[in-house]
């Protein structure tokens, strides 16, 4: 196992790698911007190095100052979080040449399921769904236009290093594809320095199911079950559960199994998350997969019992699995509220500054993953997420009327926060008969308004 494990990001998920190290005996080295100097957190850590300025680029996105922090504090592993680097392969690879254990997958499984058209590939010979479209990246306009007649308009322009839905267009017939696909090109080849882009069958209304699913480094691959996270506004997901609500249990089985072997077949280690989309006669298609621990890790932890992110250092240590398939079983259903330091009234405009009172709720089947107590500063440079409110119970509706009673216990002032957002959700007669689709709450905001 390692000895000391240094972790190139921020906030809670820091907080949460820190915890996760420390019950395995390692020790945890922390980075910080000076955005984060003196971040209660922090103290938390067995050591703490700043790595540069408030900008992400200075600091949790400079690969020479976190290399160089692992360096000092004789670190053996690199835990990256999620965003910032965690999917960058070349980082992964840096790591691998300054002999830094990188806690996920390796830079060739990494990259290979990043790029969405080799991933549809791997996807398509592994037989997991996915949808009709190009086979590849569109080098010829006419092919494109031949394909999109024969699937039907609409029709979806993704970019093969797209993804969480940057890079995206829809066409609504041929117009529109011939006008959108050089366009998309050229705006990837600018954003992604990669002009790839391709097309598939646009599906109008939808369900966001995704699995979370778990390598290991002795070809071993199982799946922890699947989560909804069909409540989301502009790709940022509010509120995500398990399991997903309306999926029947032979459908969950194909959904999950799919979802296994396709990184089963990558030979892919560590956590990821592998995405679809689900019309409303279950029938799912891959969307991408992502090659990190996701925020909404917590969720899946909760009912299959697994602790997602010990279990990655672990694989990532070169332990088998310490699981089967078989050993994985759902208990009961969560929900994840993700608080974010925004005012949904004011077109969820972030609210940096200092949070003097935080009083977070607690009781039977309460879990709060957060970096922030009272007297905490939330910084400008990042996200806005400060905490997420996690629960248990036995049924769904038990745990929405959990979640509701923990959002009410809630106090954070004087920043204006996405609770009462939240509240009203779980009050909400269409969130509470399950199976919202990923319009829902953009819809729900709208009327509103007006
Ligand atoms: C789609 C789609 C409909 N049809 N692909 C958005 C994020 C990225 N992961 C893929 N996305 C979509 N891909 C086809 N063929 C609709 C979306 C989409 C979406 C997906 C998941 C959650 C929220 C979404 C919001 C708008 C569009």
């Amino acid at each position: 196992m390692f000895k000391r494990v240094l972790i190139a990001n921020r906030g809670e998920i820091a907080l949460r790698i820190i915890r996760a190290c420390h019950e395995l005996g390692i020790e945890a080295v922390a980075v910080y911007s000076e955005a984060d100097a003196g971040a209660p957190y922090l103290r938390m850590a067995d050591h703490a190095v700043c790595i540069g300025k408030g900008p992400a680029s200075d600091s949790y996105l400079n690969i020479p100052h976190i290399i160089a922090a692992a360096e000092i504090t004789d670190a053996d592993a690199i835990h990256p979080g999620y965003g910032f680097l965690a999917e960058n392969a070349h980082f992964a690879s840096v790591c691998r040449d300054c002999k830094m254990e990188f806690i996920g997958p390796s830079p060739e499984a990494m990259a290979l399921l990043g790029d969405k058209i080799s991933c549809k590939a791997m996807a398509r010979k592994a037989k997991v769904p996915t949808f009709p479209g190009t086979e590849g990246a569109i080098d010829d306009i006419e092919e494109a236009v031949g394909v999109a007649f024969k699937i039907g308009y609409p029709v979806i322009i993704k970019a093969a290093a797209g993804g969480g839905g940057r890079g995206m267009r829809v066409c609504r017939n041929e117009d529109d594809l011939r006008a959108g696909v050089k366009k998309a090109s050229q705006e990837a080849q600018a954003a992604f320095a990669n002009g790839a882009v391709y097309i598939e069958k646009f599906l109008e209304h939808a369900r966001h199911v995704e699995v979370q699913v778990i390598g290991d480094k002795h070809g071993n691959a199982i799946h922890l079950y699947e989560r909804d996270c069909s409540v989301q506004r502009r790709h940022q997901k509010l509120i995500e559960e398990a399991p997903a609500p309306g999926v029947d249990s032979r459908k969950r089985e194909d959904l999950c199994k799919s979802a296994a072997r396709l990184v089963k077949n990558a030979e892919y280690s560590g956590a990821a998350t592998v995405e679809f989309l689900m019309d409303e006669k279950q029938n799912f298609y891959l969307l991408e997969v992502n090659t990190r621990v996701q925020v909404e890790h917590p969720i899946t932890e909760m009912i299959t019992g697994v602790d997602i992110v010990k279990t990655g250092i672990r694989v990532a240590a070169g332990e088998p699995l310490p699981y089967r398939q078989k050993d994985i079983t759902i208990r009961g259903h969560s929900i994840e509220c993700r608080i974010n330091a925004e005012d949904p009234k004011r077109n969820f405009a972030p609210c940096a500054g200092t949070v003097e009172r935080f009083d977070p709720p607690g009781g039977p089947g309460v879990r709060m993953d957060t970096h922030v107590i009272s007297g905490y500063r939330v910084p400008p440079n990042y996200d806005s997420m400060i905490g997420k409110l996690i629960v248990h119970a036995d049924d769904r509706a038990q745990a929405i009327a959990r979640a509701s009673r923990a959002l009410k216990e809630f106090r954070v002032e004087p920043i204006a926060t996405t609770i009462p957002l939240h509240i009203e959700l779980m009050a909400n007669k269409s969130f509470q008969k399950g199976g919202v689709d990923i319009h829902f709450l953009e819809r729900l905001l709208k009327s509103q308004t007006t």
